[in-house]
């Protein structure tokens, strides 16, 4: 197997930052592009639970977005000194607590009809409530904790998006998250984001292999 596989979905926030993982860690792969109701027997095959991002190494699958973040760190942690040690626990905190709490929140409000009895203005408030929490702790150096990107910043930013998306307007218009908003606009056009929103034609079985990232790579 010459390079790792990775199925994806283009607007999957956890397979957002598996791409972005990957890409800053220069890890390139066979990038197979799947659709969630037509997902490929190829893959159930490999991670029966269904979900993406799938990585497939030689002896090993990883169907756990933040665990193919660890194993591409494992070889080149790029992100080694973009931050004080102090705030690594900070940071798996943060992660956890979008993972879960926003997560939660952002489902029930941004899909609001696939749930029974419940307000999605509820839930649009607790996400608000979350980033509030965030803003207080941003560094205001350019990304969340400091000057660099960090596994938070690639973590989080995809959800934040999400929420973003369903109401852009409001979004933007609210004073108490000046500083996330103007994170996330520079994430939004950073090359990095559009790298790994590169549009891949959905994978099929005969189709000629595509690769992740596009652009050719200076290491590998
Ligand atoms: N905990 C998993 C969650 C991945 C996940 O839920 N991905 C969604 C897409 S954003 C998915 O594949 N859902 C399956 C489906 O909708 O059928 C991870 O971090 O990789």
């Amino acid at each position: 197997m010459e390079y790792p596989i990775l199925y994806s979905f283009i607007r999957c926030p956890y397979a957002m930052r598996a791409r972005m993982a990957l890409k800053l860690t220069n890890i390139r792969c066979e990038i197979r592009e799947v659709r969630l109701n037509n997902k490929p027997k190829q893959m159930i095959n490999k991670s029966p639970k269904g979900t993406v991002p799938v990585l497939v190494l030689e002896n090993e699958v990883i169907d756990e977005s933040n665990d193919i973040i660890k194993w591409a760190l494992r070889s080149n942690n790029v992100f080694d000194g973009n931050i004080d040690h102090n705030q690594i626990d900070l940071t798996n905190r943060l992660i956890e607590l979008f993972d879960s709490k926003f997560k939660y929140n952002l489902d029930r409000y941004k899909y609001s009809t696939r749930y029974e009895n419940i307000d999605p203005e509820i839930h649009k408030r607790k996400c608000l409530d979350i980033l509030i929490y965030l803003e207080s702790l941003i560094s205001k150096e350019g990304w969340i904790l400091g000057r660099k990107i960090n596994k938070l910043d690639i973590s989080i930013l995809p959800f934040i998006r999400q929420y973003r998306i369903a109401d852009i307007e409001w979004f933007d218009k609210q004073d108490k998250i000046k500083e996330i908003q103007k994170i996330l606009s520079n994430f939004l056009n950073s090359d990095l984001f559009k790298d790994v929103m590169y549009k891949y034609d959905v994978w099929n079985e005969n189709a000629e292999p595509q690769f992740f990232p596009q652009k050719k790579l200076k290491n590998r």
